[in-house]
């Protein structure tokens, strides 16, 4: 499916409920405007709410997506360090290790290789974050440490083939550019570069390394001049700012696998396996109404919002519940199902003629029959933030 049919299968969908008496034209443009606003200097970005100043750490207001699209100037900004100054002369990309032939690639020359282009939802791990309870260490996320684009690149395995892969690989790290001391013990000593490993095979199956973005040069935030895309798997596999590719002959165990970016995997009951954080977990999100948002009694009121999950599967449903969970209705999805991008979803809710409380919620499947928990696991720490995410709205 192309780019052009996804926007118009999306775009159209989304006209084609037409809702009356409800407040949809004037909606505040983050789930808590009181706190984006005070945290919006004069110089954020339009659209995006700051979360942390250094590293600059940017999120998107999930209650303002219109389109399955997000454009590059709403679309989340997590950065572990500085933002590392990249000069495109001296810039190379190396792929060495467990190869026949190490590589060593300029910006032209990447650009010169066959490329695809693909469009692939990013949700950061922590998305979320600020709704657990107890608090979790880190950037306190809303909803919207997740986005939608259209990625140019080249295939990673693509470049694979060409420096010819031993046999005796088994993982690929990507190594980002930029640099510092990492915070969670336990902590190598020093500055470390962001890198991620993958397993070969994920490495080899549709990772993209991106130079364009939306259809234009990729921006500094987001990784220029190159960065990894990771379809179907949360944000820190896509490593920015790429500029060393190694194929090991065993699986590493680096800082942003083992210490950051790990759960406890349970082994008879016990928390006994470190595991690196990999694919996305199935999730709906509402939009909108957003947390708070008076709505009309007695209107017509489109709750929408998105859905998706990890690489393997597709969302097959979205259960609304305007009660709190009691009872819930099938939402209808929107759009057509591609894997690895998110979905958009509506409902027709009739508000109650009497005003007062209510909860809404959403609760997605996947077509492997996976379904969101309603409590957050909390062998996952900060991290995997799926379960069932009530929203209060004030019938008026
Ligand atoms: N080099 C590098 N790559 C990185 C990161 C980083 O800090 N440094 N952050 C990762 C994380 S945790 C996420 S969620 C995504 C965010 O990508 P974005 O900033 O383009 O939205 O980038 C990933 N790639
Ligand atoms: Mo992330």
């Amino acid at each position: 499916m192309n780019r052009r049919r996804f926007l118009r299968a999306g775009a159209g969908a989304l006209g084609i409920l037409h809702v009356t008496g409800g407040s949809v034209g004037a909606l505040p443009t983050d789930a808590d405007p009181g706190e984006a606003a005070a945290t919006q200097p004069r110089s954020a970005p339009a659209g995006l709410i700051i979360r942390e100043r250094q590293p600059v750490n940017l999120e998107s207001s999930f209650a303002a997506i219109d389109g399955p699209m997000t454009p590059t100037q709403a679309f989340y900004v997590r950065n572990h360090f500085a933002m590392p100054q990249q000069n495109l002369a001296t810039w190379r990309l190396r792929v060495e290790g467990e190869v026949e032939r190490r590589l060593e690639l300029s910006y032209d020359d990447v650009l010169k290789l066959p490329s695809r282009t693909q469009i692939v939802t990013l949700e950061c791990a922590g998305n979320g974050r600020v709704y657990l309870a107890p608090k979790a260490g880190g950037v306190q996320w809303q909803l919207g440490a997740v986005g939608t684009a259209e990625w140019t690149g080249v295939p990673l395995a693509a470049l694979l083939d060409r420096a010819g892969i031993a046999s005796q690989a088994v993982e690929v790290l990507l190594e980002g550019d930029d640099e510092g001391e990492p915070s969670n013990e336990p902590r190598p000593a020093g500055k470390i570069h962001f890198a991620r490993s993958l397993p070969l095979a994920k490495a080899r199956e549709d990772v993209l390394l991106a130079y364009r973005m939306n259809g234009e040069q990729l921006t500094p935030a987001h990784g220029f001049p190159l960065r990894a895309v990771v379809p179907g798997w949360y944000g820190m596999a896509s490593v920015k700012w790429l500029s060393r590719i190694v194929v090991t002959d065993r699986p590493l165990n680096g800082y942003y696998q083992s210490t950051d970016y790990a759960y406890w995997r349970r082994e008879a009951g016990l928390p006994a396996i470190r595991t690196p954080i990999a694919e996305m977990r199935v999730k709906a999100q509402i939009a909108r109404p957003a947390l708070g948002e008076p709505v009309h009694a007695g209107s017509l009121c489109r709750i929408f919002g998105a859905a998706w999950t990890g690489p393997d599967a597709e969302v097959a449903r979205v259960a609304v519940s305007t009660d709190g969970g009691k009872t819930s209705q099938e939402a209808r999805l929107l759009g057509e199902a591609i894997r690895g991008v998110w979905r958009l979803w509506e409902y027709a809710w009739r508000v109650p003629a009497q005003p007062g409380l209510a909860v809404l919620s959403a609760r997605a499947t996947d077509s492997k029959g996976r379904q969101q928990p309603l409590e957050h696991q909390r062998d996952s720490g900060g991290y995997m933030i799926h379960h069932v995410l009530p929203v209060d709205v004030e019938i008026r």
